[in-house]
């Protein structure tokens, strides 16, 4: 690669101009950026300021030049720039920015995600994952008539107050996994297990089984680095809200569309009551999405009496960027090219933890990944918890300096788009072996 990010000279901080860009908006923003996850605090330094970001490559403003593993955190799996989306956001763009009143492309979106998703009969469109979890939990409270709420250590669902408790994500990251301004009151009926945990789950239902509203989990963790659940978890979690007449959430904001078209309920075969979704569905402009079966859903204001609004939901601009993404996705599935390159991937960076005698563990799931500097398997926060960040810190601007743009978190799962080849993933496994070794 010919950028000067790849230049000889060991390069420990962002460029200049992204230093002083920092500076700068770390003046006018609390802590320089609007979303923590990426101010770089929990691998020290600066951040890097983007200036373009084409196919698998990000460029920032000091002229360099990576591959990019973060993809906006999840929604460029076309790629950056994917000219069909970029023409069908130009398109939809010169027709206006948005109405306030309904669009026949709202109903196409909505048929797309239908037919995609297992669990969803009806859909409502929001303008983020977060929006989607605090509606999903919000209508699952209304059509139970129940208030508690089961949650998982080290899930991140948005920040959602009564969501926001032992909190993976940039909360993890940053060492506020319970937020202040966060109300006992609003935290009092969400109860916090373990992920994984059988025995634990079952204990919470027949403790409190008949007042269980939701049990809301990420059906593929991203947010305390990438962790798999046991298809006996996910079973406990389908049969004891059935048997309790609770409400199974799968977050899917991270894995709809990434790790199979119809997400990890498809991949699994394990069908939630309702879905949450963002991320891909918006094609990188902001738009999430809930629904579930249309029981559920059709309790939703104006077909029910749950309250639910927004101005900007159903943003013409937005739906377009998703339906494009969906109909690529859907005519021409990238879905076993990601698999092959998240093997290749896994397998390549295990060699080189192992040849560089680093402790690690590395896990995936379609084109999401995570290299754990933690020798035991990865299945719950309390094991995420004992990754060794210091050397995961020293690991993320060894590949910066080599050219290669990794999440800045462990907590972080690493995401990857139809645009990166083999070439650039042997390319990243090259630079860590380099950089491990160095560690
Ligand atoms: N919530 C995203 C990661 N799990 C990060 C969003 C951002 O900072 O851009």
């Amino acid at each position: 690669m010919n950028s000067p990010a790849n230049s000889s000279a060991a390069r420990p901080s962002a460029g200049p101009k992204s230093v002083a860009a920092f500076q700068r908006a770390s003046a006018l923003m609390p802590g320089g950026v609007n979303s923590p996850a990426r101010a770089f605090g929990a691998v020290g330094g600066t951040p890097l300021f983007i200036e373009r970001a084409e196919g698998p490559y990000l460029y920032d403003i000091d002229g360099n030049r990576y591959i990019d593993y973060i993809g906006s955190w999840g929604p460029m799996i076309l790629g950056h720039a994917h000219p069909e989306v970029i023409s069908a956001i130009t398109e939809a763009a010169a027709k206006g920015t948005s109405y306030g009143a309904p669009t026949e492309a709202e109903s196409r979106l909505a048929e797309q995600i239908i037919e995609a998703v297992p669990s969803i009969e009806k859909v409502r469109l929001v303008n983020s994952g977060t929006e989607a979890t605090m509606s999903a939990l919000r209508v699952a409270r209304g059509a139970t008539g129940r208030k508690k709420v089961i949650k998982f250590a080290g899930n991140y669902h948005g920040h959602v107050d009564s969501l926001l408790v032992a909190a993976g994500s940039a909360a993890a990251t940053l060492g506020a996994p319970d937020s202040p301004g966060v109300t006992p009151g609003a935290a009092e009926d969400t109860l916090v297990l373990s992920y994984n945990d059988v025995p634990g789950l079952q204990n919470a239902f027949d403790q409190h089984g008949d007042d269980i509203a939701a049990l809301i989990l990420e059906p593929v963790v991203g947010n305390m680095g990438c962790v798999l659940p046991t298809m006996e978890f996910l079973n406990a979690a389908r049969d004891l809200t059935s048997k309790h007449g609770s409400i199974l959430i799968f977050d899917e904001v991270m894995t709809g569309f990434r790790v199979a078209y119809g997400g990890a309920q498809e991949r699994f075969g394990v069908t939630p009551d309702m879905t949450t979704l963002g991320k891909i569905v918006g094609g990188g402009m902001p738009l999430g999405a809930y629904g579930g079966r249309a029981e559920i859903m059709n309790q939703v204001l104006p077909a029910g009496k749950v309250f639910q609004a927004g101005t900007l939901s159903g943003n013409p601009v937005a739906v377009a960027a998703g339906s494009a993404t969906l109909r690529l996705l859907k005519e021409n599935p990238p879905y076993e090219q990601l698999e092959r390159l998240a093997d290749r991937l896994a397998d390549g960076l295990d060699r080189a933890a192992t040849s560089a005698g680093m402790a690690h563990t590395v896990a995936k799931a379609g084109a999401m990944l995570t290299l754990f500097f933690n020798p035991e398997p990865v299945d719950c926060w309390d094991v995420a918890d004992r990754c060794d960040r210091e050397a995961f810190g020293r690991y993320f601007w060894g590949l910066i300096n080599e050219g290669i743009y990794m999440p800045c978190s462990q907590f972080e799962a690493l995401f990857f788009s139809q645009q990166h080849t083999e070439a650039m993933i042997d390319e990243t496994i090259g630079a860590a072996e380099k950089v491990l070794k160095s560690l």
